[in-house]
């Protein structure tokens, strides 16, 4: 498929998905929606570090688009909510981590897709809101979801309900995100973490992800129990070998990824 939307830089290990709709500040229509969900469906196995940000200054993603949702009826709004769920949910269960790097407006379907990341970081110039009852809808992209996980019930409501839009000062205090820097680091911080990454075993980075991801939904034991199932899984893979080898015999540990 050809990528109308989105730009893409592949960069050892680091693929970099850039959202670019210049004209409406990277506001999601359903073609983005779609370019998005055929991209991340198709990463080989060269992509083990996945950031998201958009192109330009200004935004990240200004939200869905509401010149194509204004005259949506009942069931169409129903399936542009679930086409954007459904994209943002294969964001989330990709089996590799997904850094945003949030460098502007991430409004409404922006700060859901933030959110559907594992990670997010923020330039100081970031703005973060849920606007949508303003317009006469809800977030519709899991936002009722994911926010009041991510920050707690109190503050998601108040976000959600207001309608404000808080600065990355704001959202890094509420943990909304986990870092702030300058607009001109961002890039660099977001690259230097999935360096990071990329020096560990990524079946273990990938089981962590799927035990914090799905513990969060289920009860102690059960939560418990499915970690103690993919610590197990660990000891099936060469690269637990490797790296506890490499520890005892005091050298640099080199994971294969099996
Ligand atoms: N959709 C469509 N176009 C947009 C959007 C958007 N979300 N955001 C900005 N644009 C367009 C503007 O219309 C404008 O176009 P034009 O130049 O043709 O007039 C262009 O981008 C530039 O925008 P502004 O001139 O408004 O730029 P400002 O710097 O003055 O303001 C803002 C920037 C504050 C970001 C402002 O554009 C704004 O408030 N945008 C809308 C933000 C918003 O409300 N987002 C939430 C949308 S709803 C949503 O995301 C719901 C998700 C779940 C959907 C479920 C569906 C069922």
């Amino acid at each position: 498929m050809d990528y109308g939307f989105l730009k893409i830089e592949r960069n050892d290990g680091i693929t970099v998905m850039k959202i670019s709709a210049p004209k409406s500040l990277n506001a999601l229509n359903s073609t983005i929606l779609k370019e998005i969900d055929d991209f991340v469906g198709h990463l080989d196995a060269t992509t083990r570090v996945l950031i998201i940000t958009g192109d330009g200054e200004k935004s990240f993603v200004a939200g869905a688009d509401i010149s194509e949702m204004a005259h949506l009826d009942e069931p169409q709004g129903y399936e542009f909510g679930r086409l954007g769920a459904q994209v943002f949910r294969r964001i989330e269960t990709l089996p590799i981590p997904v850094i945003a790097a949030v460098n502007g407006f991430a409004l409404g379907g922006g700060c859901e897709l933030a959110m559907s990341c594992d990670i997010r970081i923020a330039s100081s110039k970031a703005k973060f809101g849920q606007p949508e009852v303003g317009l006469g809808i809800i977030p519709g992209f899991s936002g009722t979801y994911r926010l009041p996980k991510l920050i707690g019930q109190g503050y998601a409501k108040e976000m959600i309900y207001t309608g404000k839009v808080i600065r990355s000062d704001e959202a890094l205090r509420i943990g909304l995100v986990n870092a702030v820097y300058e607009p001109e680091e961002l890039m660099d911080k977001a690259m230097e973490m999935a360096q990071m990454m990329l020096k560990n075993a990524p079946v273990a980075i990938s089981l962590a992800k799927q035990s914090i991801n799905e513990g969060y939904d289920l009860d102690a034991e059960q939560a418990i129990g499915l970690e103690n199932q993919l610590f197990g899984k660990c000891f099936a893979t060469s690269d637990q070998k490797e790296g506890m080898d490499a520890f005892l015999n005091k050298r640099k540990a080199d994971f294969t990824g099996k």
